[in-house]
């Protein structure tokens, strides 16, 4: 086992360990993006995880999986993955001989890794990368609010993916040390405006009809019924098509409001889809209704293909959207205020194209690939030259 002074003369090829939740999700991607720019930096990665993390499709020899296994031993009533995944840690941090671990979610993720450590007996850092709801929704569930604590205690430094959320943190959990804001950040090369003459057909898009789009895992904190009532009074004003992109457990209930709305015909169903760029560059507005979102990456892929957004005040989603900028921000639960700002942008050609070419600005200006990659890069510094 190497200590802290001898890893940071080895500082120019880091062997980093990645836990994360590897299937759909904003954290997912952002911890799989981050990594694979850190490969290509030229440090190692190993990804310790259940499965193959989505985006993780071209292998290379800088990048690792270790699965984490678990059986279903009649005993146990729930698996203990959170165990099986300490173990797995462990051992890769002594196989690999790892210089740190960055874990992405206090619960399990940073609660696992800290028991591996103290497990394998190693001084290895940890760098803990909050997402949102493990402190928004987690926090404040009095069966786990300790444990997320501890998990953040025992980092030896936290991030957060806004300053809203590392505020939320602060006052809610009390960490003993200050938490970090990093923002997420767009893969420029996968994000930009593509040609969008197929997606135009495949969903038979009018010519004269404006594109709405939302995306999301469609959980209720999304409040995606907020939209399709908005969309309703907008098809009143506007010739509009909104596309759903994703699924979730809201949707049955979201079906069943724009039939009662009588929006069914304009209203497409995409279920998940790969081609995202190709989907936003056919698109003229993104609306995100949601009451709770700590970032809103969703907004970066939108802005990076053009795309305003009509955002509401939640959480950190004011970081992204500026408001009259590169979109306009509205308060949670008013679909009126939200079919308003809508319509505005619809309605005004000059308006859409400023507001589209401030989107492609702000992701240059502020959440490019790397200035954020740079970030964590100087934090892994810090993490082995001070241990904290
Ligand atoms: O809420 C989601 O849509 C998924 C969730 C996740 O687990 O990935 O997203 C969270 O992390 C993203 C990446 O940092 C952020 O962009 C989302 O805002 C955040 N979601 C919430 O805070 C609700």
């Amino acid at each position: 086992m190497s200590n802290l002074r001898e890893r940071s003369e080895t500082m120019k090829r880091l062997k980093i360990g990645v836990i994360c939740y590897p299937s759909l999700g904003g954290s997912g991607v952002v911890a799989t993006e981050l990594a694979l720019k850190m490969a290509e930096k030229g440090h190692e990665i190993h990804f310790i995880t259940s499965s193959l993390p989505f985006r993780y499709s071209q292998p290379n020899d800088r990048i690792h999986f270790h699965e984490v296994k678990i059986d279903g031993y009649a005993v146990f009533k729930y698996p203990p993955y959170d165990i099986a995944l300490a173990n797995r840690i462990g051992q890769v941090i002594e196989e690999e001989q790892l210089d740190l671990l960055h874990v992405h979610y206090a619960v399990p993720h940073a609660v696992s890794a800290v028991l591996a450590k103290d497990m394998v007996q190693s001084d290895i850092g940890i760098i803990t990368t909050l997402h949102g709801t493990d402190v928004t929704i987690l926090g404040h569930d009095p069966a786990l609010r300790n444990t997320v604590k501890y998990g953040i205690d025992k980092s030896d430094i936290t991030t957060a993916v806004s300053e809203s959320l590392r505020k939320e943190t602060m006052e809610l959990i009390e960490p003993a040390k200050e938490i970090v804001t990093v923002y997420n950040f767009i893969d420029e090369t996968t994000y930009h405006p593509v040609d969008s003459t197929a997606i135009r057909e495949e969903f038979q898009l009018p010519e004269n009809d404006k594109v709405i789009v939302h995306i999301s895992n469609f959980r209720s904190v999304k409040r995606i019924p907020d939209l399709i009532r908005a969309f309703a009074k907008i098809r009143k004003t506007v010739p509009a098509k909104l596309l759903l992109v994703g699924e979730g457990p809201e949707m049955p209930r979201i079906r069943r409001l724009a039939d009662s709305l009588g929006v069914t015909d304009h209203v497409i169903f995409t279920g998940k889809r790969d081609d995202l760029p190709a989907i936003l560059s056919a698109s003229d507005v993104m609306v995100l209704p949601s009451e709770k979102e700590a970032f809103g990456l969703v907004l970066l892929e939108g802005f990076a293909c053009g795309v305003p957004a009509v955002g509401t005040t939640a959480g950190g989603i004011p970081e992204v959207i500026e408001d009259g900028v590169n979109g306009y921000l509205v308060p949670v639960g008013s679909p009126e205020a939200i079919a308003e700002k809508t319509v505005a942008i619809l309605q005004d050609m000059d308006l859409q194209r400023r507001m589209s070419e401030n989107a492609l600005r702000t992701v240059c200006e502020k959440f490019g690939s790397s200035h954020i990659v740079s970030q964590y890069e100087e934090l892994y510094g810090r993490l082995l030259r001070e241990g904290q």
